[in-house]
């Protein structure tokens, strides 16, 4: 079967006219095709090419348009063979003489023009982390074409395409250790080695706010130290805190003796049955986390 750029004696024809016959005229490329499919054959096409332009048979010149739908039709049907015709002989068929259709014929049948992939992206470092984040830096890639995108990898694991030699890893847990390295790719698709592989640590939650170290203060009103005792003594106290203060306690010769649940505490103590000589009273106050603040008076009887 061969095939041609030409409508038959319509030197005028567009592209498109010129396609619609190659594919519908009698014994054209569909009907070529319906035969194969009937027959359960695959198909060969043994010429096809370009025509020239200007000649009376009506042909098309340089047209990548056609080498396009020739393209796409081979690959439609069930070809498994073709070959351009491409000589110089009734008209002039060489894919050189047609430089746009010849750009269109590497492209489409051609082998990849960039085989060569980037290099390797060097020197990845994350600059900073916070709780739930972590930047990532690398020096470019070069390319014998161009790079166009870098791959980022997370634990192996490929997070994200950038066309920046930059990255800033978001959404992460804090306190917790990720690998990472990128690979640059060219706009064939060709990819790099992987760059160095680094391991990063989130920040560690922030510690919760400091806790209450500072012990009430205790003031006594009464009695004052070394004083004498009688009959009996008012014991009186209060603190004061840094954040609050929630229980007083008094304690005569180490015994409890009285609690207030308050910043002050008053106690009427009966000293009228101890023992002559010296008795140590001492005022405690507490705070919310437990600080004891206290002070300690020796009172005389
Ligand atoms: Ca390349
Ligand atoms: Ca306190």
């Amino acid at each position: 079967m061969d095939a041609y750029d030409i409508k038959w004696m319509d030197s005028t024809s567009t592209p498109e006219e010129r396609w619609n016959f190659t594919l519908n005229q009698n014994n054209g490329l569909n009907a070529f095709a319906a035969f194969a499919n009937a027959h359960g054959k695959p198909m060969a096409v043994t010429e096809w090419g370009l025509w020239g332009k200007g000649t009376d048979q009506g042909g098309g010149g340089d047209n990548p348009y056609y080498i396009d739908r020739m393209a796409d039709w081979f690959a439609a049907n069930n070809v498994v063979y073709h070959s351009y015709f491409n000589v110089l002989g009734e008209t002039d068929f060489r894919l050189e003489t047609y430089p746009n259709s010849q750009a269109r014929y590497k492209a489409r049948f051609g082998p990849s023009s960039d085989v060569s992939p980037p290099t390797q992206p060097a020197n990845l470092t994350s600059p900073s982390q916070t709780v739930n984040t972590v930047n990532l830096s690398w020096l470019p890639s070069t390319d014998n074409v161009g790079v166009t995108s870098y791959d980022v990898y997370r634990n192996n694991a490929k997070i994200t395409t950038v066309a920046t030699n930059n990255y800033s890893d978001t959404g992460l847990t804090a306190g917790t250790v990720y690998s990472y390295y990128v690979i640059a790719r060219d706009a064939a698709g060709n990819a790099s080695p992987s760059s160095n592989n680094i391991s990063v640590a989130t920040q560690s939650t922030p510690p919760p706010p400091a806790t209450d170290i500072i012990s009430p203060v205790v003031v006594i009103a009464s009695p004052a130290d070394n004083s004498t005792t009688g009959r009996g003594t008012r014991i009186k106290a209060s603190a004061t805190d840094n954040v609050a203060v929630t229980k007083m306690q008094v304690y005569i010769d180490g015994n409890l003796e009285a609690t207030s649940a308050s910043d002050s505490i008053s106690y009427r103590w009966n000293s009228r049955k101890v023992a002559q000589g010296g008795h140590s009273i001492t005022i405690k106050a507490y705070d919310e986390v437990g600080n004891v603040g206290q002070k300690n008076l020796t009172v005389f009887k």
